[in-house]
């Protein structure tokens, strides 16, 4: 691990010195010194999966020798547009984002283009049409993680003759993971009759609108057999709701999330979640990659999409001790 560091660093100082030679990059820089400055417009602090990635972005631009500049948007569009105009007004190199939702960015894309400032997509993706907008996209195939939450329900309940009540829980509302996670497993459990989905609403991605949302779902619904939520924060929030309302999460009401980060896996090796989509926030160190490419003008895979894995309950107490996140 560390050598491959040092080789990314040492990768680095030589893209450092063909950039400070005019190469590629409409940016000044802003460090004096020849190494990247980096943008970096994040969506907020709603989850541990966030505060994952935040350090992953931070701790990799340090050990890459790249100068951070870093926004936290508060899960607000407008508040993301501002912080990319003001990077591109201070003339940074780079500039990297997840955007929060997935339409309304062409304006503020071409403006960077025009400014020749590349910009990164990572973790969530846009829905512009014009993809010369951005240099390549770096995330997770939230499509896939839908699937594999579907793939498990139905597996799970192969014999089952009765209908299967699902409530769902969903990501942020027009963010790339709450529709592509709904749609990857509507498609799955879409091909058997017997799964229907009776309520599904947005809980923000965060622990306190799970909850909130899932208390709802069982003052209405008394016939709950299983939660699926979007990341692991809401599945947390929607377990208390459930203890709350006298029910035994992981037996009454069967649940699955996406992402694993520590508190979930905890979750799911105590047996309150059944199951649990990995998704990686470590994007860090192969977006430092990136950047310094797409800043030196080399060329880059359009789409480079995470690595990930799912647990079962007993994996999840196998790995649990040396989970990084
Ligand atoms: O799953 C969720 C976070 O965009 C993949 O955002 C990310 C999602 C993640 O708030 O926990």
């Amino acid at each position: 691990m560390f050598k491959r560091i040092s080789a990314l660093v040492l990768a680095g100082l030589t893209a450092m010195s063909v950039a400070s030679c005019g190469g590629g990059s409409g940016g000044s820089g802003g460090s004096g010194d020849g190494s990247i400055t980096m943008g970096f417009a994040q969506v907020g602090a709603e989850s541990g999966w966030r505060t994952a990635n935040t350090k992953s972005v931070q701790d990799s631009a340090k050990n890459a020798g790249v100068t951070l500049k870093f926004s936290d948007a508060q899960q607000k569009q407008e508040n993301q547009i501002k912080a990319i105009r003001s990077y591109i007004q201070q003339k940074v190199d780079v500039i990297a984002f997840s955007p929060v939702v997935e339409s309304g960015w062409d304006t503020v894309l071409k403006e960077a283009k025009d400014a020749k400032i590349p910009v990164i997509l990572t973790d969530r993706a846009v829905d512009s049409k014009d993809t010369s907008l951005y240099k390549t996209f770096l995330g997770s195939d939230f499509v896939e993680e839908g699937k594999k939450a579907g793939q498990w329900l139905v597996q799970e309940y192969k014999d089952a003759k009765d209908p299967v009540n699902i409530v769902e829980l969903q990501g942020t509302t027009g963010s790339a993971p709450a529709n592509d996670r709904k749609a990857g497993f509507a498609q799955v459990i879409g091909a058997d009759p017997k799964f229907k989905v009776i309520a599904s609403q947005t809980g923000d991605f965060t622990r306190a609108k799970g909850k909130e949302v899932m208390e709802a779902f069982l003052k209405s619904n008394p016939d709950i057999d299983v939660l699926y939520a979007h990341n692991d924060d809401m599945g947390l929030g929607a377990i208390e709701a459930i203890e709350g309302a006298g029910k035994v999460p992981g037996k009454d009401i069967k649940i699955i999330t996406v992402d694993a980060v520590k508190d979930g896996m905890q979750a799911l090796a105590d047996g309150k979640i059944n199951y649990i989509v990995e998704c990686s926030p470590l994007l860090g160190p192969q977006l430092m990659d990136l950047a310094k490419k797409v800043v030196k003008g080399e060329q880059v895979p359009a789409r480079v999409v995470t690595e990930e894995t799912t647990f079962t309950q007993e994996q999840a107490k196998q790995v649990l001790s040396s989970r990084q996140y």
